[in-house]
């Protein structure tokens, strides 16, 4: 189904062409009406051939990139054999546009087209599928969305977007950690994707007994690897990964990116992975963090950054002299990792191999809070407060918010107008990048700390009682979801819903 937009409607016969498939090079170079196509594709890993998804432009480039003062029009084309949906990751468009599958927004069916038009914000966002376990499987792609300032910056932009990859079908990486069959995998693929039930307790075959909080410490999976915290263990990686992924290559045959002799750079860091946090270590180089999920902070300096699932770091860097720079991300609690490679003109480019010597520490909320927003939100004082405690455990795997498990869920309700703040308290050993749709939120608080943090869409809240506060203004009325971006945290239950109270459904 096509919707046609005003807009689209007045620019005339060369939009028309684009809404019917004709003529859609063309009206890429005439207007902002851009074509996004998911399909699949075959992509090499470690010398083994893989059947993956992709998202790709009119011109075959991985995503879409916005020029300053572009409206979000888009027309999306699936061309892969499954449904698909595909969420804006970030972006604040209205609720029935965000690629969220419900009911009144179902997704996509294979040969069907669907029209979008909002207003995006700029910076560096991204998209994936909100459907079943299609994120692992590549359906993801940078959103840049360009802005005037950063224009006239004039530094090179560099895109790296990371993955965690798997050859084992990603219902059977589910499977082997809830110890399901994959019927059963697949009936819970479809609960994720339906309403939300408006129920606090779980059917009876998916009770998971007394298993939330810290009663679980002694039993661990045997997949994941753990690190230390305080003398205690704490749940890292659930899965063991064929590999990872930097722009699609690994760091056996790394992306080396020509820069010139003291280049000024601009990195955007996507961690498009789905089970996988890193550390983005610049080496050599020194850099400045400027901007965090998209949105502009106070420059933090440093050479070695925390990156949850799903979050966005902008880093410039000015290379200092010729040569060949790394940027590696590391896996938290590994020695593995990816990376790309900066190279000047004639630079020796070393290999890298693909396991470091150190194993990483966990990942942490230290950059957090020392992150000051550009554009704060304003002073005031909340209208609602809605506590949520993130729990579950890896035996038996399942993952809850409030001891609830979507779709059987409780919608928390919101008003228009209302400044709403968010206090997220972690009762499990692992921890959790939770995600807000639709709404740009402030981080004002962490483990009980205030600070006038960043604002972003995704934070990542620490385990063993770690705990943040967010903040923001409810001023996108709609059914909007929170989750775990952990995609197996998510699939196994870490989701709820956000309704505004006027919104039918
Ligand atoms: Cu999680």
């Amino acid at each position: 189904m096509i919707t046609l937009s005003r807009r689209r409607l007045m620019a005339g016969g060369l939009a028309i062409g684009a809404i019917s498939g004709v003529d859609a090079q063309a009206t890429a170079a005439n207007g902002p009406d851009r074509r996004l196509i998911a399909s699949t594709r075959s992509l090499d890993v470690n010398g083994r051939a893989a059947t993956v998804f992709r998202l790709v432009d009119e011109a075959g480039n991985a995503g879409l990139t916005l020029a300053p003062g572009d409206q979000f029009q888009v027309t999306l084309d699936n061309q892969t054999p499954d449904h698909t949906i595909i969420h804006w990751h970030g972006q604040l468009p209205p609720w029935t546009q965000d690629g969220f599958p419900w009911p009144q927004t179902p997704p996509l069916a294979p040969a069907a087209t669907r029209a979008y038009d909002f207003t995006p914000i700029p910076g560096t966002y991204w998209m994936h599928s909100h459907q079943g376990l299609q994120e692992q499987r590549l359906m993801t792609a940078p959103l840049i969305v360009h802005d005037a300032a950063e224009r006239r910056e004039d530094r090179q932009e560099i895109v790296l977007m990371l993955h965690d990859f798997s050859f084992t079908a990603p219902d059977e990486l589910l499977a082997g950690l809830t110890g399901q069959t994959q019927s059963q995998i697949h009936a819970m693929a479809r609960l994720s994707e339906n309403v939300a039930v408006s129920s606090s307790k779980m059917p009876a075959d998916h009770q998971m007994g007394t298993m939330h909080g810290m009663q679980n410490m002694g039993s661990m999976g045997s997949m994941g690897s753990m690190g230390s915290m305080g003398g205690m263990t704490m749940d890292l990686n659930d899965i063991a990964y064929d590999a990872f992924l930097a722009n699609d290559r690994t760091l056996h045959d790394p992306e080396i990116i020509r820069v010139g002799r003291s280049a000024r750079v601009r990195l955007r860091i996507i961690n498009g992975a789905s089970s996988s946090q890193f550390w983005i270590d610049l080496g050599a180089l020194t850099g400045r963090v400027v901007a965090v999920d998209g949105h502009k902070v106070q420059p933090v300096p440093g050479h070695r950054f925390p990156l949850a699932i799903a979050q966005r770091l902008d880093i410039l860097v000015d290379l200092p002299v010729g040569g060949a720079f790394p940027i590696l991300a590391r896996l938290e609690g590994s020695r593995r990792r990816t990376g790309i490679i900066l190279a000047t003109s004639g630079a020796r480019i070393t290999r890298f191999d693909t396991t470091g010597l150190n194993k990483m520490q966990p990942i942490d909320n230290s950059l957090e809070t020392r992150l000051i927003a550009r554009a704060p939100l304003a002073r005031r004082k909340p209208d609602l407060l809605h506590r949520i405690t993130l729990g579950g455990s890896m035996k038996p795997y399942a993952w809850s918010l409030n001891g609830d498990y979507w779709p059987h869920i409780k919608p928390l309700m919101l008003q228009k107008g209302q400044r709403v703040e968010i206090e997220l308290v972690n009762h499990s050993m692992m921890a959790h990048p939770i995600h807000l749709h639709g709404h740009a939120f402030q981080v004002i608080a962490v483990n009980g700390k205030p600070i006038r943090g960043a604002v972003r869409d995704t934070v990542l809240v620490t385990p063993m009682m770690g705990s943040v506060r967010i903040a923001f203004d409810a001023n996108n009325p709609g059914r909007w979801a929170l989750h775990c971006h952990n995609l197996y945290h998510m699939m196994t239950g870490m989701m709820t819903e956000f309704r505004y109270g006027n919104i039918r459904v």
